[in-house]
């Protein structure tokens, strides 16, 4: 995207928009870098952007083994909320929640983030007692969040089934109305452009193969181009996160599971909000083309397809019609998956790693798209500096022995 007047906007929408500038080069990869990247999605372009915009670090690459975004990142249903239970991970989804507030400026390039509010529904008396401990312990951290009883949430989502009789009865739910969504593609092609205005050479159809490892210390990658050399490298694979770590020689307790989501018809605008169901492994939105976005908990076996099983989307799609009757005879327009990386704790990984100069920030499961920006942040400062930024301490590969574990199940949002 590039900055027009009034007459060059008239100019390229009468020019069958040809001679678009590319947003960003495609560089011959350079013998060595500063940094590496590997993974070019949106948190390993986002990393990029603050290497080069907070710390000065420009002479680095991000190397993608496809196109960018076409890992999860735009295969998410770009939920963006930041109302989880600990301090830590509140700390970080906040960091993440305010980057997002500003980030179309940052960029100058619109993200369409949009605060419309995420409900987090419970249906049980334990459920409502979660959300209670969850919104309370949200508050002290400054982050916004109500209690709603069912008459909140019928009020704010009139077209839902809150009757006594419905198979899932809606006693309430938490509310944060700075929540919302924004666009996962343009998020990425965001920083990718400004990433690369500030130098950073993204390779795309570059695939890892391994890792140039001396005397304990990471100097480089294989790659299907040839060798490239850096003495830092900085892994951001999500799915494969298990892969790149076995070829470094050690193991991360991830499992990669399918997650699966779909699209509708487009319809005349009436979900002005995001509506969340952990307990019924669903949740649903409308996205500004009118289609409802419908994303489901992850199928339970482990797998590196981009697809997932049918009886998964069928439970999930039965739950949404028992909610909202009214869409019952919508049709469907299309299904993927994508493949999850999920930690024992629904907790992210930003670490240092038994390989000197190798950093992983991985696990982030179901949830990571919200955190694009902060996770960005911290990782480049991490990077930047060979030790972990305050906000990434707690989730280092060190609490799977330590025992510190940050347990984010319950505010997960998607089964996981
Ligand atoms: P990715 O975008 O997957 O990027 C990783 C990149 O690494 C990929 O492009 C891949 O090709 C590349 N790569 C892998 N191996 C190599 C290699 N050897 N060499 C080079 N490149 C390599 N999160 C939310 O917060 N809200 C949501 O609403 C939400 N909904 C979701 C719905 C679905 C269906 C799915 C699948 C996920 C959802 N998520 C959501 C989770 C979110 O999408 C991810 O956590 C997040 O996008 C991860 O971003 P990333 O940049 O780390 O990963
Ligand atoms: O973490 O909020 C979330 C989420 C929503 C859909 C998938 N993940």
């Amino acid at each position: 995207m590039q900055h027009y007047s009034g007459f060059g906007l008239v100019k390229h929408a009468l020019s069958h928009h040809e001679n678009w500038q590319r947003q960003w080069r495609n560089p011959t990869p350079k013998k060595e870098y500063d940094v590496i990247i590997v993974g070019g999605g949106g948190h390993g372009l986002a990393t990029a952007y603050y290497l080069a915009k907070v710390h000065g670090i420009t002479n680095v690459a991000v190397i993608e083994k496809g196109w960018l975004g076409g890992g999860n990142t735009a295969r998410n249903t770009t939920i963006v909320r930041s109302n989880y239970l600990w301090d830590e991970s509140a700390a970080l989804y906040e960091h993440s929640m305010k980057l997002w507030e500003g980030l179309s400026q940052d960029l100058n390039y619109n993200v369409m983030f949009s605060q419309r509010g995420v409900l987090n529904l419970g249906h049980t008396l334990q459920d409502m007692r979660d959300i209670q401990r969850r919104v309370n312990a949200n508050r002290l951290n400054g982050i916004d969040g109500e209690v709603l009883d069912t008459k909140g949430v019928q009020d704010i989502v009139p077209i839902m089934d809150c009757s006594k009789n419905a198979r899932y009865p809606v006693m309430g739910a938490s509310w944060q109305p700075r929540a919302g969504v924004a666009r996962h593609d343009a998020v990425a092609w965001g920083y990718a452009r400004g990433a690369d205005a500030r130098g950073v050479d993204i390779l795309q159809q570059t695939e890892v193969t391994g890792f140039k490892i001396h005397d304990g210390r990471v100097v480089g990658v294989h790659t299907n181009r040839g060798d490239i050399g850096a003495k830092t490298v900085g892994c951001v694979a999500s799915g494969n996160s298990g892969v790149l770590a076995k070829m470094a020689g050690f193991k991360l307790p991830i499992e990669s599971h399918p997650l699966q989501a779909l699209v509708s018809e487009p319809l005349k605008p009436v979900l002005d909000t995001v509506v969340m169901s952990n307990h019924v492994h669903g949740y649903i939105s409308q996205s500004d083309k009118g289609d409802l976005v419908i994303g489901a908990g992850i199928d339970g076996y482990v797998g590196y397809g981009q697809r997932g099983s049918y009886a998964t989307v069928e439970h999930t799609l039965q739950a949404i019609v028992e909610m909202f009757p009214i869409f019952s005879r919508v049709r469907m327009n299309r299904q993927w998956g994508g493949i999850v990386d999920t930690c024992p704790d629904a907790c992210p990984i930003l670490s240092a790693t038994p390989v000197k100069g190798l950093f992983f920030n991985c696990g982030w499961g179901t949830g990571g798209f919200k955190a694009t920006p902060g996770s960005g942040h911290i990782f480049a400062a991490t990077l930047a500096k060979g030790k972990a930024h305050p906000l990434a301490a707690p989730f280092s590969i060190d609490r799977f022995h330590t025992g510190a574990l940050v347990d984010e199940h319950g505010a997960a949002g998607v089964a996981h």
